[in-house]
């Protein structure tokens, strides 16, 4: 016993890591209690003893899933100011993380932690990347850097589990984008919707209609004139890698058939007249549409879509569809039962707004329901021919409405959205005649007429974002769990810099 205890103790010394202090907490429990992750895993058996990450801790990876690694050695620098380095083989007796393959669930994982080291199994580099995430959240924030020992199985629920920045009404730089695309793919966010057009700004390249972006996304343009800028093709290119890298696919949404004003300002032949409107700079909605019955709008339409379908690795091409009160309820489905066939000519689901759910081309499509009602008998039609749902609905994961009536940013036409709100609901049940089989998924949207800055995002965005991935990603819901584990998250968004809302729901740890 004295020799172990003294071997431990001359090992410790020898760690760059380890100070006096936390040496002497050596014997202490684990700061990090093995299920206190967002979203709550599937399964947690704790037991055995914890591991020390320490100086000498390798990560042990296949050559096959070595930009996981990186990403992990990046995590754990960024965690413990300490680089691991990223081997082949660990040599016998060194402490190491390994990332191995192993049978799981699509995007699943399993993890193992030991005094002799830490392993993440799966079938896939989606499911080592989300067992990562799952043991970022199990290192304190401080050192000792100790690992609770035992085991967690985890799976998604949904494959499709998405965020959403409106880049129309404010522009959102590519570093603030990719600032969103860090801190949602901790929460196994896999999907990230990108609103790239709407009536006060255009905000990706099309090259075969220039004006679009040299109009539509010139300063001046956005709500209020202060929202200018756009995407080119190679700074879409690179969001698109960048979120890779954090197993995100972007989806591009260009809203059509209303939603147009500033593709109208740039291209009069877009309007029935021809006559171009004034731009517009106003949060109104539900005014301006695309002229139905002419051959310049498919031209456009399809231009647009060849374009960002080529530009786009994911399965989805979003073409918006709602709100589009402008246009005649014949002229919607005679235009969504043209361009729903042409998004797959581009080899793209069609993904809409849940207004296309009218058009009978949609039951090859996927619907975004964003209706706060739970019966929606359009819907539920669509859904018995075969249109698959994202849920969306308004009253519970807007993440641009208000949390209660004196927060500063943000709308209300939807309610007040606290996180219990945006927590307590089931994704599988909540919409009459949409059963779970039909539900893919859910995405919270983030509209940005009121939100400048990156800051805004964050304030919005966090922490409701964390209570809808874990309804897209955990079996079962308890919220006097999600609270708790949420107070402890608070510390983590503080030493990022992020300015989440310290909601007074929940008791944050310092
Ligand atoms: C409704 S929801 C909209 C957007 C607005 C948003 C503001 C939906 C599909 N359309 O045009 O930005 O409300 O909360």
């Amino acid at each position: 016993m004295r020799t172990r205890l003294a071997a431990i103790l001359a090992c410790a010394l020898t760690l760059s890591l380890v100070s006096a202090a936390s040496a002497q907490a050596a014997a202490a429990p684990p700061a990090v209690a093995l299920g206190s992750v967002i979203p709550a895993p599937v399964e947690v058996r704790a037991h055995g003893s914890a591991f020390r990450l320490t100086a000498r801790t390798v990560i042990e990876a296949p050559q096959s899933a070595r930009a996981v690694a990186d990403r992990l050695a990046e995590a754990v620098h960024t965690a413990t100011g300490h680089r691991p380095a990223i081997v082949r083989h660990a040599p016998a007796h060194a402490p190491a993380i390994t990332l191995a393959a192993g049978r799981t669930a699509p995007e699943g994982y399993r993890l193992s932690v030991s005094r002799s080291g830490i392993t993440i199994r799966s079938g896939g580099n989606a499911g080592l990347f989300n067992g990562v995430q799952t043991l970022r959240q199990l290192l304190p924030l401080r050192a000792p850097f100790t690992v609770a020992g035992g085991e967690i199985a985890d799976q998604p629920r949904f494959a499709y589990r998405g965020a959403f920045l409106d880049l129309a009404r404010h522009f959102h730089t590519p570093a603030e984008v990719k600032r969103y695309i860090d801190e949602i793919s901790q929460f196994k966010v896999n999907y990230l919707h990108l609103h790239l057009s709407d009536d006060q700004g255009w905000r990706i390249q099309i090259d075969s209609w220039p004006r679009l972006t040299s109009v539509g996304g010139a300063s001046g343009t956005g709500v209020d004139g202060v929202g200018g800028g756009f995407l080119t093709k190679a700074d879409y290119r690179e969001l698109v890698r960048y979120a890779a890298a954090r197993y995100v696919t972007i989806v591009p949404e260009i809203d059509m058939p209303g939603h147009v004003n500033a593709a109208q300002v740039a291209y009069p032949e877009l309007t029935c007249d021809g006559v171009a409107p004034p731009p517009r700079t106003d949060t109104a909605v539900g005014y301006s549409s695309l002229c139905i019955g002419q051959e310049t709008t498919y031209r456009f339409v399809e231009d647009v879509i060849r374009e960002l379908a080529a530009l786009t690795p994911g399965p989805f091409l979003h073409i918006g569809g709602d709100e589009a009160h402008a246009t005649s309820e014949a002229d919607y489905i005679a235009f969504q039962q043209r361009v729903i066939p042409l998004v797959a000519k581009y080899g793209k689901q069609a993904y809409g707004w849940n207004e296309i759910t009218k058009a009978p081309a949609s039951h090859t499509a996927v619907a975004q329901n964003w209706s706060s009602s739970t019966t929606n008998p359009t819907l539920a039609a669509a859904v018995a021919a075969g249109t698959k749902v994202i849920m969306s609905p308004a009253n519970l994961t807007y993440l641009d409405m208000k949390y209660d009536p004196s927060t500063r940013l943000g709308l209300s036409w939807a309610g007040y959205i606290e996180v219990r709100t945006a927590y307590d609901w089931d994704p599988g049940t909540h919409v009459t005649g949409v059963p779970e089989s039909a539900v893919l998924g859910v995405e919270a949207p983030l509209w940005s007429e009121t939100l400048r800055s990156i800051e805004d995002i964050e304030f919005m965005a966090f922490p409701r974002l964390a209570a809808i991935a874990e309804l897209g990603w955990s079996p079962s819901r308890d919220w006097e769990s999600f609270r708790t584990r949420l107070g402890a998250y608070g510390p983590r968004w503080t030493a990022r810099g992020v300015g989440f809302y310290p909601s007074p729901q929940i008791d944050w740890t310092s």
